[in-house]
């Protein structure tokens, strides 16, 4: 299919109502995103949320930026709304008395952190404080209902943003479910969660909506059209899309008695 995803026709399709504005702890107009890559910040070390850190703008998406904490590998990367309480310019902990922190895993010695904070200061590109936007109010209640749609960030993913459905609500929480992924990337979250948006979010900020994943519950009009609907919808439907078949040799095909040697990509 390569046709675009349509929040007005899926609605329809699936004869739901989006949730309104007013469940979500988000801005009705998403902020808008001054930051540049490079510039840095201070923010709550994910792993280890007592630390406030350096970290370093490494990409934009939409509303969101995605950071890498300074002195920190390549793997641990986080994303953060320009709204976030977890981000602030460079300078407000020393202000309010606290002192930055090497970030969890730390890739040298712990003694090497001073000089290290020092040099990644030094002439380093401050985000103004003009581009952190206050966070928005919490919502009165949890009012989400079963069965409303909405946008939600895939956490083992979470760069990508997709069409999801409440499943459950629970006191203050709300059990996000993933159109068209059979559970496998669900979760509880609170209803004032950040990573939980208003459908037509992504289109306000210009990220891509993620489309639904293969395995939709197949209408009863487009059943008919298989030859046994209970068994094709289980099973065909089961796996998500998955990228094409790797091939299993890389590079050029090893010629007759030469040794593949080393690839040159
Ligand atoms: N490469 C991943 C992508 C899954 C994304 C699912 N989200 C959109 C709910 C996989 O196929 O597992």
């Amino acid at each position: 299919k390569s046709e675009q995803f349509s929040w007005d026709d899926y609605l329809k399709e699936t004869e739901s109502i989006a949730a309104p504005l007013h469940c979500f702890k988000q801005s009705r107009i998403p902020p808008t995103n001054d930051f540049k890559v490079g510039m840095k910040l201070e923010a709550h070390d994910p792993r280890n949320v007592t630390s406030v850190c350096i970290a370093t703008i490494i990409g934009i998406t939409g509303a969101r930026l995605r950071l890498r904490l300074d002195g920190s590998d390549n793997k641990n990367d986080f994303w953060r709304l320009v709204d976030s309480s977890d981000i602030q310019p460079i300078g407000t902990c020393e202000k309010k008395g606290g002192m930055l922190q090497p970030p969890l895993g730390f890739q040298m010695n712990a003694s090497s952190w001073p000089m290290f904070l020092l040099r990644t200061l030094n002439g380093a590109e401050m985000a103004p404080a003009a581009f952190f936007k206050k966070e928005p109010p919490k919502p009165a209640a949890n009012c989400f209902k079963v069965g409303m749609k909405l946008e939600a960030i895939d956490r083992k993913n979470p760069y990508l943003i997709c069409p999801a459905t409440i499943g459950d609500v629970k006191g203050d929480e709300v059990f996000v479910t993933f159109d068209g992924w059979r559970g496998a990337f669900d979760y509880w979250c609170r209803c004032d969660s950040r990573d939980i948006f208003p459908v037509g979010w992504c289109s306000l900020t210009g990220d891509a909506l993620q489309p639904p994943g293969n395995n939709v519950s197949i209408t009863k009009s487009s059943a008919k059209i298989q030859s046994s609907p209970s068994k094709v919808t289980r099973r065909s439907m089961q796996s998500p899309q998955k990228s094409a078949p790797v091939p299993a040799q890389r590079g050029r095909k090893p010629g007759r008695g030469k040794p593949p040697g080393q690839s040159t990509v």
